[in-house]
């Protein structure tokens, strides 16, 4: 990391940028960008408008683009309200990769945004998966990384430079395996997940070890693969260990396919699953088979809360439908990010990593949000069930 630092220095000095490098708060001198192998500044004298430009990594192609598009979707929502909000004082510009859902395609899409663009943070990539894979990647070129949907643990592990709101299935998962043991009397359950996925796998484990703490018995196990079509054997198996629910940990195509082939089968009891689910697609997918689908979510556009009505409702105007956790966690994000630019007076990486580190107390439309020594989302879960087409309280 010292080496990439030297180089650093010496491309920007080579570029003319002296004035740039190492200068600290007081007084800075306007510059532009260092252009490549440059640190992304963008610093701005005081009282000068802040240009900040941020890049997005999504999944925004092939099965899970629908929590891609939803990020998006929350990403330029705020992108709007911020940049009018902030006029004279700062103005981000977003630059948008598809990862495709793919490590290598999340890696590229790293690299370009750092080395080409210039960008001061990247927000994303969706899955916890490509996180794992091109997270070092941004944390090596010392360069802010903000997850809005990776709920594996370890996450933050990657790299000091590696922050997220999403939060975690560690504590998603067992609010709602406790609340649905306790209102459905849950004594018995099967697990099944994609084993192909860092997600589904997290999930999966978490799900395990909260049915062995809260003491119920696992009466079988399968996995599938991302990109499955077919549950018919697996789900055959697990029924006929007459479990009282189905722990699902997957994401929301294949999740939704196994949702629904588990009631063709019979199955009655009660499924359960992580936060792959929260999306609408469920619906489409599953069709009716959905109803009575426990998930736990840290927004829910129900909620009486001033904050997050107006924007489902500002949402609603834009888009015509009402966001799901996908966009509220990036619609967060990026208020995040700006509360954070601003705070450290101009577009640097390296300030802007010691902001997001101090962040507390920061009110968004997915709650409250303060990060723990390992840059860890703290906050609350709500458990939501499947009604009649959309999410509910699970009350
Ligand atoms: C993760 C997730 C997925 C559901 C994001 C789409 O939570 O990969 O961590």
């Amino acid at each position: 990391m010292k080496g990439f630092h030297l180089m650093r220095s010496l491309a920007a000095i080579s570029l003319g940028a002296v004035l740039m490098v190492g200068c600290s708060s007081g007084g800075n001198t306007s510059a532009p960008a260092a252009g490549e192998g440059g640190s992304g500044q963008a610093a701005s004298t005081d009282g000068q408008e802040i240009q900040a430009k941020i890049g997005v990594v999504g999944f925004l192609s092939g099965s899970g683009a629908a929590y891609g598009e939803a990020q998006k979707a929350g990403l330029e929502l705020a992108l709007g309200e911020l940049n009018e909000a902030n006029k004279g004082k700062l103005k981000i510009e977003l630059k948008f990769e598809d990862s495709a859902g793919e490590k290598e395609g999340a890696i590229n899409a790293v690299n370009k945004l750092i080395n080409q663009d210039n960008v001061v943070a990247i927000i994303g990539p969706t899955l916890s998966g490509e996180m794992f894979a091109a997270g070092p990647v941004a944390n090596e070129a010392e360069t802010p990384i903000f997850g809005i949907s990776n709920t594996s643990e370890g996450i933050n592990d990657i790299g000091e430079y590696v922050f997220r709101n999403s939060l975690p299935e560690s504590i998603a998962i067992p609010t709602a395996m406790k609340a649905a043991v306790e209102k459905n009397g849950l004594k018995k359950v099967a697990l099944i997940h994609a084993s192909n996925d860092d997600f589904s796998v997290n999930g999966y484990k978490v799900m395990k070890a909260t049915a062995e703490k809260l003491g119920l018995e696992i009466t079988s196990e399968a996995t599938f693969a991302n990109g499955d079509v077919d549950f018919s054997a697996q789900l055959t198996k697990l029924k006929q260990t007459n479990p009282d629910a189905l722990l699902v940990s997957a994401l929301y195509k294949e999740g939704s396919m196994v949702v629904k082939k588990a009631r063709e089968l019979g199955f009655t009891g009660t499924i359960l699953g992580g936060n792959g689910f929260n999306n609408p697609k469920v619906f489409e997918i599953a069709g009716p088979a959905a109803e009575g689908l426990i998930v736990a979510t840290p927004f829910s556009p129900e909620k009486k809360d001033d904050k997050v009505q107006a924007f489902v409702k500002a949402f609603e105007a834009k888009y015509n439908k009402k966001p799901d956790q996908f966009a509220a966690q990036a619609y967060d994000s990026l208020y995040i990010m700006s509360q954070s630019l601003l705070a450290a007076g101009k577009a640097d990486r390296e300030e802007l990593r010691g902001q997001l580190a101090q962040l507390k107390d920061f009110t968004g439309v997915s709650g409250k949000l303060s990060f723990d020594e390992k840059r860890n989302p703290i906050g609350d879960a709500v458990v939501v069930v499947a009604k009649e087409g959309k999410f509910v309280p699970f009350e």
